[in-house]
């Protein structure tokens, strides 16, 4: 028979026990809640302090307009369309003669872009800067930005990244105006590929008269496997606008290295 003290013991235990347990989930609790929310921050801190360096813009109004297309979506039905608000808030000014675009030859464009400051891509205009190198999406019925569980470029077609980058492609290739540049990897069998992005959304919306001119630079090195007679251009010309012009230059990578110092036109 158990006497009093003892069972005072024992359920004192228990009390102890149930508390240690409840402290312990309300520390998990808010250590989770601590990590999710932390996700959110970063996107949008890195998002508005990238519109910012162009001191021109409402930053806040366009991560509203941003985030509304994906916050509390499926991250695989994410259409195109849904940036449409994005695209209207971050207005950009055409640079004519001085937008260039680029398929397999991200490093090397952006390297030039940044040194040479004569041409413009995507990524240097406030549509492509806030999201370059970025990853994100949402989840139904949460208003969180998550930036890691996210479906990849091909899990989905209407997922949130790769939706965001066809519409901002198309945006600034309807923006396309004089001479265009492309600058194309010869270091690859097929430098234009209508699959690419550029082959997909952007070439198609070059439309003659306000484009005039398309220039392709094909960045070479000593191991390139392609020039400016590879099949694939033949392609490249076909879907080109009527009454856009056509060129294309071989251009070795380290002479583009060397354009940064020389006057805008002096590089080919
Ligand atoms: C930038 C990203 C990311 O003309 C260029 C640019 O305008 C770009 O928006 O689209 C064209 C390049 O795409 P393409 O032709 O498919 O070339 P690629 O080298 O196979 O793809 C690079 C990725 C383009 C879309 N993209 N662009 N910054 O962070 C980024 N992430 C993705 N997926």
């Amino acid at each position: 028979m158990e006497r009093p003290q003892q069972k005072r013991g024992r359920r004192r235990c228990v009390v102890l026990a149930v508390v240690a347990v409840l402290l312990l989930v309300v520390i998990v609790a808010v250590v989770l809640g601590l990590t999710l929310r932390q996700d959110s921050q970063p996107l949008k801190t890195t998002f508005i302090a990238r519109c910012e360096e162009f001191k021109q813009y409402d930053c806040q109004k366009i991560w509203d307009a941003f985030e509304q297309a994906y916050v509390g979506r499926d991250p695989c039905k994410v259409p195109t369309e849904a940036y449409d608000p994005f695209i209207a808030a971050a207005y950009f000014k055409p640079e004519c003669n001085r937008m260039m675009f680029w398929s397999k030859t991200k490093d090397v464009v952006h390297d030039f872009t940044e040194t040479n400051n004569c041409f413009v891509t995507l990524e240097d205009t406030v549509l492509g800067r806030v999201a370059d190198g970025l990853t994100w999406c949402g989840k139904e019925g949460s208003s969180e930005t998550f930036t890691t569980g996210c479906p990849g470029w091909s899990d989905c077609a209407n997922n949130t990244v790769r939706s965001f980058w066809n519409r901002v492609s198309a945006a600034f290739a309807d923006a396309a105006c004089g001479d265009v540049t492309a600058m194309l990897n010869g270091s690859i069998p097929t430098p234009f590929s209508p699959a690419s992005i550029f082959g997909s959304v952007e070439l198609m919306r070059f439309s003659s008269p306000r484009v005039s001119r398309l220039n392709v630079v094909l960045v070479t090195q000593t191991n390139s496997v392609a020039n400016c007679t590879n099949a694939s251009f033949k392609e490249l010309q076909k879907e080109l606008d009527a009454g856009i012009a056509y060129n294309c230059k071989e251009v070795a990578e380290a002479q583009l290295q060397e354009c940064s110092s020389k006057p805008c036109g002096g590089c080919w």
